[in-house]
Formats: C-alpha cells, sequence, structure tokens
C-alpha cells in the first residue's frame, strides 16, 4: 500500500485559534481522507510549537508559568481539531520528552559534523517572530519587516548554522525536483532568495530559557525554528528506539507533504531541507504554500474585531456547513477575505439550494411515484439523452476533481462537484417528473430517471466525503448505500444498480436568512473584540533653545467680533484686541466653533507672526488651540484675572 504524510506547521499557543489556524488544518484534514479514498495508508499530523521567548511572554501575561501556559492552550487546541472531526493521527507538542531529547541530539550531531558553530551575533531582534534582521532588512523606526513589531538590538553569543555552504546543493535539488514547492510563484520567490546568498543562520539564543537546552553548553536554548522543523520526524520516531514510523512513512514513504502558510515558507523550503542534508536524512517531503484569510485585505486582529473562531460558526451553522466554506473560499495559493454575507451565501447557494434540495426533492419523489423503490430500467424514450448527458458529466467531473486534489487545489475540487450537483438537478427541471407521473406508459422513463439522479448523488456524495463529513455519512445512510459502493472504486455510473430509500429524509442544511445571518455573525465577531490599550505615538519635534522660544511673543486677546471667511468653509475671521491695537486674526477652526460663541472670550495670540493674506483676508497672527487625536480643535483660553495684552512665555 503506497504511504501518504501530511503535517500542518506546528501552532504557536499564543491565544486561541482563529479560522486562520482552522483553514489549514481543514485542508490537511481534507487531503487525508481523499488519500485514504485513493486507497493510501495516509498519516496527519498536527501539533503545537511551545518554546521561544514569546511563548514565555504569553504565559507572563496570562499570569502563568510557560509550562501551564502552553498545557491550557495544547488542551484548547486538541479540544478544537476534535470538534472539527480532524482525523490527525498524532498531537506533538515541542515540550513533550520524545521531541525534546531528539532535538538535543539533532544539534549536538549538527555540531559535531561542523555545520554549527560557535560565534557571535549583533542585531535587531524581533520577539514574536523570534528572527534578527540587519539595518538594511528594518522599516523605518527599527521596525519587523515581517511583522511591523519594533525589535531590539541585542548582542550575543551564539551558534550559527552553515547555511552557506548547502546553498549550491539546494538550488540543484530545487531544480531537479520541480514540484518540490507548489505554486510555482512562491518557488520562484525561494530560488531568488537563495541566490540573492544565504548567511549563515543563528540558532541559539542565550536571551532566555524556555527551550531546548544545547546538550554540551546549557547556557544556550536551540533556535526556536530548529526545534519547531524537527517536529516532521521526530514525532514519527526519527532518532529514537523505535523509528518504525519514520522508516515507513519518511525513508521508505512514497508522499510527504508539508503544508505552509506563505508566510513560513522561507523557514520550510530553505532551512529544513538544509538541516536535512546536514543530518544526513534524505528530503522527501513537498511543500505546499497556502494563502492567507484576510478580513477585508487587513490582517486577522483581536483589537480591530475582526476575529472569528471557528466554534462561533459550527455552534450556529453546523460543523459540515464549516468545514465547506473555510476549504471552498480560498483558491489555491491566494489570500481571500471572509465577510460574513460571503459564509452565509456560500452555505445558501452550495449547500442548501443545490445540495441540500437535490436529495430532499429526489428522496421525496422516489417515495411519491415509487414507494421507496427503484431499479435501473433501460428505454428508449427520448429522455435517456438527458440521462446520457449526466453520465458523461459525472465521467468528466471525476477526472477534473482527482486533477484538482492531487494538485491540493481543494477549491476548485469542491467546484468541480458543484458542476455535477447543478447538472443532476438540471435533470429534474429538463425531464418534468411530476408530469411524467400522470401517464402510466412512462412508467419507466421515470423509475429511470430517479434512478439517474439516486446514481447521481450516490457519486457526489462520494467526492463530498473529505469535507463533507456529517453530512455525506447521512445521505447514505438515507439512501442505503452499502459500504462497498462508498468508494472511488465504485465511482462509475451503474455501478449500484437498486435503491431502496428512507420514508423522510433529514433536513440537512437549514436555509438562512441572509440578512439576519450577516447581522449574527458580525455581533459574534464584535463580541471577539479585544480592548487593547493603544500605544500613543507622539513625535516630539527637534529640540530649541530658550532663546528660540522667545522670539515668540504670545500675548493675551480679547475676542471681539467673530465670523465665517467670505471665501473658504474652514475659516473664521476675528477681530481681536491684544492690547496693542485690534487684529483681523484668521483661524482655521471653523469644522469646531461656531465663530459667536468665542466672542468675549480671552485667548492666545502670537503676535508677532508675519502677516499674510488668507484667502484673500488679512491675518496678523494665529490664535493658539490644541488637537487631539482625532483632530478636533480645542481653543485655549487665557486664566480668569488675565487682560488682553498680557505676556505669555
Ligand atoms: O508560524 N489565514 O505558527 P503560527 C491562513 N509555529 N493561514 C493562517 C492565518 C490566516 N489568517 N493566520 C495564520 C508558526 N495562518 C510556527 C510554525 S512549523 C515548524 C512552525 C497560518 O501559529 C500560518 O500561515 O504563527 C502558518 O502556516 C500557520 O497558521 C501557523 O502559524
Amino acid at each position: 500500500m503506497k504511504t501518504f504524510y501530511i503535517t500542518t506547521p506546528i501552532y504557536y499557543p499564543s491565544g486561541k485559534f482563529h479560522i486562520g489556524s482552522a483553514y489549514t488544518t481543514c485542508l490537511c484534514d481534507s487531503l487525508k481522507r481523499y488519500k485514504q479514498l485513493q486507497g493510501y495508508d495516509a498519516r496527519f499530523l498536527t501539533g503545537n510549537d511551545e518554546h521561544g521567548q514569546k511563548i514565555e511572554e504569553v504565559a507572563k501575561k496570562n499570569n502563568m508559568t510557560p509550562q501551564e501556559s502552553v498545557d491550557y492552550y495544547a488542551q484548547l487546541s486538541q479540544d478544537l481539531w476534535r470538534n472539527l472531526k480532524i482525523s490527525n493521527d498524532d498531537f506533538i507538542r515541542t515540550t513533550e520528552k520524545r521531541h525534546e531529547v531528539i532535538v538535543e541530539d539533532i544539534f549536538e550531531k549538527l555540531l559535531a559534523n561542523d555545520d554549527v558553530y560557535l560565534g557571535e551575533y549583533t542585531g535587531n531582534y524581533c520577539v514574536s517572530c523570534e528572527s534578527y534582521f540587519t539595518k538594511t532588512q528594518l522599516l523605518d523606526g527599527d521596525l519587523c519587516p515581517d511583522c511591523g513589531s519594533p525589535t531590539k538590538l541585542l548582542k550575543e553569543e551564539t551558534y550559527f548554522l552553515r547555511l552557506g555552504k548547502y546553498q549550491d546543493r539546494l538550488l540543484k535539488f530545487i531544480d531537479d525536483n520541480p514540484d518540490f514547492i507548489v505554486p510555482e510563484t512562491r518557488k520562484n520567490e525561494v530560488v531568488q532568495f537563495i541566490k540573492s546568498g544565504l548567511n549563515d543562520l543563528s540558532v541559539s539564543r542565550t536571551a532566555f530559557s524556555w527551550g531546548v537546552k544545547v546538550k554540551s553548553n546549557p547556557s544556550h536554548v536551540v533556535y526556536v525554528w530548529i526545534d519547531a522543523l524537527s517536529n516532521y520526524i521526530t514525532a514519527l520516531g526519527y532518532g529514537s528506539k523505535d523509528d518504525s514510523l519514520y522508516q515507513k512513512y519518511w525513508v521508505n514513504g512514497d508522499e510527504v507533504i508539508h503544508v505552509v502558510g506563505k508566510d513560513i515558507l522561507r523557514f520550510h523550503a530553505i532551512y529544513w531541507p538544509i538541516m536535512l542534508m546536514a543530518l544526513n536524512v534524505p528530503i522527501k517531503f513537498r511543500l505546499f504554500a497556502h494563502g492567507w484569510y484576510l478580513m477585508k485585505d487587513s490582517k486577522i486582529s483581536k483589537s480591530k474585531g475582526n476575529v472569528i473562531y471557528p466554534e462561533q460558526l459550527t455552534e450556529k451553522y453546523g460543523l459540515d456547513a464549516f468545514r465547506y466554506y473555510i476549504v471552498r473560499e480560498l483558491n489555491y495559493g491566494h489570500d481571500g477575505a471572509f465577510t460574513p454575507l460571503d459564509y452565509v451565501s456560500r452555505i445558501n447557494t452550495d449547500l442548501v439550494n443545490d445540495y441540500g434540495n437535490l436529495v430532499s426533492r429526489t428522496i421525496a419523489m422516489v417515495n411519491k411515484y415509487f414507494g421507496g423503490a427503484v431499479s435501473f430500467k433501460k428505454h428508449n424514450d427520448e429522455i435517456s439523452k438527458y440521462e446520457e448527458d449526466l453520465r458523461t458529466i459525472a465521467k468528466d467531473v471525476f477526472v477534473n476533481y482527482t486533477q484538482s486534489m492531487d494538485e491540493f487545489k481543494v477549491a476548485q475540487a469542491l467546484l468541480e462537484v458543484s458542476v455535477l450537483v447543478k447538472r443532476t438537478n438540471k435533470l429534474i427541471d429538463d425531464t418534468f417528473p411530476w408530469e411524467l407521473a400522470k401517464d402510466d406508459s412512462k412508467k419507466e422513463v421515470l423509475e429511470s430517471v430517479m434512478y439517474h439522479l439516486l446514481e447521481s448523488i450516490r457519486l457526489i456524495n462520494i467526492m463530498y466525503i473529505p469535507v463533507l463529513i456529517e453530512t455525506t455519512a447521512k445521505v447514505f445512510a438515507m439512501l442505503n448505500i452499502e459500504e462497498n459502493y462508498q468508494t472511488f472504486n465504485s465511482y462509475e455510473f451503474g455501478e449500484k444498480s437498486e435503491y431502496q430509500v428512507v420514508k423522510k429524509p433529514e433536513h440537512l442544511f437549514p436555509r438562512l436568512d441572509l440578512e439576519v445571518e450577516e447581522k449574527n455573525i458580525k455581533a459574534m465577531m464584535d463580541s471577539n473584540k479585544v480592548q487593547e490599550p493603544e500605544v500613543p505615538k507622539i513625535e516630539i519635534l527637534p529640540e530649541i533653545t530658550i532663546d528660540d522660544f522667545a522670539k515668540v511673543d504670545i500675548r493675551v486677546g480679547k475676542i471681539l467680533e467673530g465670523k465665517p471667511h467670505p471665501d473658504a468653509k474652514k475659516l473664521l475671521v476675528f477681530t481681536i484686541d491684544t492690547g496693542d491695537k485690534l487684529r483681523s486674526i484668521v483661524s482655521g477652526i471653523a469644522n469646531d466653533y461656531d465663530p459667536r460663541d468665542l466672542v468675549g472670550k480671552n485667548v492666545l495670540v502670537v503676535c508677532n507672526l508675519k502677516p499674510v493674506k488668507l484667502r484673500g483676508v488679512l491675518s496678523e497672527g494665529m490664535i493658539l488651540a490644541g488637537e487631539d487625536k482625532t483632530g478636533k480643535l480645542y481653543v485655549i483660553e487665557a486664566s480668569l484675572g488675565m487682560k488682553p495684552g498680557d505676556k505669555i512665555s
């Protein structure tokens, strides 16, 4: 039996998982189930990435020890995967002994082979990405180029992995294995990056302790990515007493797929194969880099109030609706946006109207016209051309479906299935079964139409098995389809020749009211909003001396008159007594003030500002005003008792 080993990235347990993490996991789950249908011995690994400074900081925030914090999230994530009926065969946690001891050995092996050496590193470090960046890579303000967080300048003794040594070998490997990284565009990015030159990589840290200690020098902790990437083989028992899974699924395995988000492709496409080359482990895997779920073009973020959790959607709309939407909506390798309206529309269109409706209509008709039992009937009625058409389409759809799934294009594969669903519904529209039922001589023709509908539903349902877990089981049960007719091998029109369906079909998907449900999902998202403290960004102007300041002559002025500027909406024109004379002063505060409300007030005026004409009106000074973060202006009033002409300093 051919083997298939598929992995998700291991997730950072730094918060509750949102739909982004669920996307990767559901995608892998569908692919694993698909491969099983194809007859593969398929194994599926997911898990959590529990070491590193970021995790240490999350624990601190949670008022927990790091171990308590990762234990808490490990439980949460495993509960989520169970609820989503994820069929993972193992769940690896990098704090487990089975993993840690092997990571220690891996590091020592790399040291012994001189692929890792001790040196010193100075650079700007991003805790969030657990990575160093050079000055030229940083964004303005020394912000991390990957996530935009502030970086810290650090200097530390560190071990380095010799990436440069393997650069050419890696390029050759990618060249020799054109499917190593898909989609192609992502591969090109990686190749470009490698060709620009690989610097040796810092692979240990001394600034924190939450990680796997370097065995021969415990003041160092193994870099979290070296630790994390190893999970794909430590979970198979690589380097341990019983490495049978490693031998079976990796060394002698047929297919190994790491599914990763586009943001972590570089780690998987460069560091991981180089680590394996250095360890003398065969590079058996291929990489599929997927896009991201965005929220109206911005990242999912709790503070923006655009987070939605899988549990919220499954509780309200059911498991299969979520599983379907999540893998159907993002196109191969591309980003896509989650919107409440799209969610409800997708379910209504594909699942309620098209598939759910087809199944319930068909079962109802088979009961009404044939007491629930039909079998294949040959006839020469002209209707046979519609049936012939359906059979041809069913064949073509399966070819396209398998091709898409083989290329990890799950959304495309589901689109193919929709073609058959629509075509099957069309058979009803084309043949008018209710008319055929009125004519006794058409009984066999009608039975044939019913048979074709049922057989088509069986084929559709087979293709939906990897995604619609509960629905497909229900449909097979309602149509009394035996297990041997639920397989890819039985995907052939006519394979099952007799049907006996249930009396009362179960409702598969309730219809959703677009407007009401859109509001409901928005309300869920609002309820997830977390007020994160806003970091004020105040930029102080360059230094001046007291002499510079003394040049500004600020006096108390009494507003005698105020009116709108004749020619500019934003401006007001005041007559102000500043002690020395009456001044005409133009001020841009019309959005925030009615000029009449300021008459009689003592305000602060810069008197020695060079007079200018603003839109034709003379301005002999400036009224001082403050501005808040929203841009609202506040005129500064003089303290009680001050008179026009009094000086401010
Ligand atoms: O990167 N849409 O963990 P992670 C789609 N621990 N995918 C998304 C997403 C979104 N909105 N947000 C995140 C790590 N992801 C490391 C991995 S593997 C040896 C170590 C995806 O929890 C993201 O692209 O930050 C990545 O593939 C995965 O979730 C884990 O991200």
